[in-house]
């Protein structure tokens, strides 16, 4: 397989990049912490959907990601395809200490699976900062990748701890994905 190295891409190349998962896993959270560097100190439920774009340097070119912020509330499935559409790849989010967020996270990845069945995906565990409350194991979120041939990292939008690791690898994935369609 290529590496990033050797890609040849476009001038400018635009991704659409959703985030979805349960309410309140850190959705907003993580794009707040990865595009201005802030934590919001309270809790506002996203309504219908958030945008955030952020350019990535990729060997010299820049690649712009538009970010979606999907609400967790309205569920995935309810959704025009709008979000996902086209999307260039997915970061399905849950929440390490809450199971349920990520029992019902496939899901999620079910329906994505069905519209974008080549777009990469990693899954994202997020709260990591809260590791004594922590109720899902690394080498769960490991099996629930494999399961989707996809990859896993555990972050914290709090301390910023992996965030930019998550959201570079993303990119990395998709560039390579797009250069195997090609
Ligand atoms: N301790 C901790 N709390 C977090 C972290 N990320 C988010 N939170 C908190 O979790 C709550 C929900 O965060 P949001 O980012 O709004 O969650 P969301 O997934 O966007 O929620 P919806 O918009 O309702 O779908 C907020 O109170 C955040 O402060 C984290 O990494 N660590
Ligand atoms: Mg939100």
């Amino acid at each position: 397989m290529k590496n990033v190295a050797e890609v040849k891409f476009p001038d400018s190349m635009v991704m659409k990049l959703p985030l979805f998962g349960e309410a309140g896993v850190g959705k907003s959270s993580l794009a707040k912490r990865l595009c201005d560097n802030e934590f919001p100190s309270e809790y506002n439920a996203t309504k219908g959907s958030g945008f955030y774009s952020k350019t990535f340097t990729v060997q010299d070119h820049d690649l712009k990601a538009v970010i979606f912020d999907l609400a967790g509330q309205e569920r995935f499935f309810d959704l025009d395809g709008l979000y996902w559409d086209g999307a260039s790849c997915a970061l399905p989010i849950f929440d390490l200490t809450r199971r349920n967020t990520f029992q019902t996270l496939v899901e999620w990845i079910d329906t994505f699976r069905k519209k974008n069945p080549e777009a990469p995906i990693l899954v994202v565990g997020n709260k990591k900062d809260l590791e004594e409350f922590r109720a899902v194991s690394q080498e769960e979120g490991e099996r629930l990748a494999d399961k989707y041939d996809a990859r896993y990292m555990e972050v914290s939008a709090k301390t910023g701890s992996g965030v930019e690791k998550v959201f570079k690898k993303i990119v990395e994935m998709s560039i390579l994905s797009k250069l195997r369609a090609s």
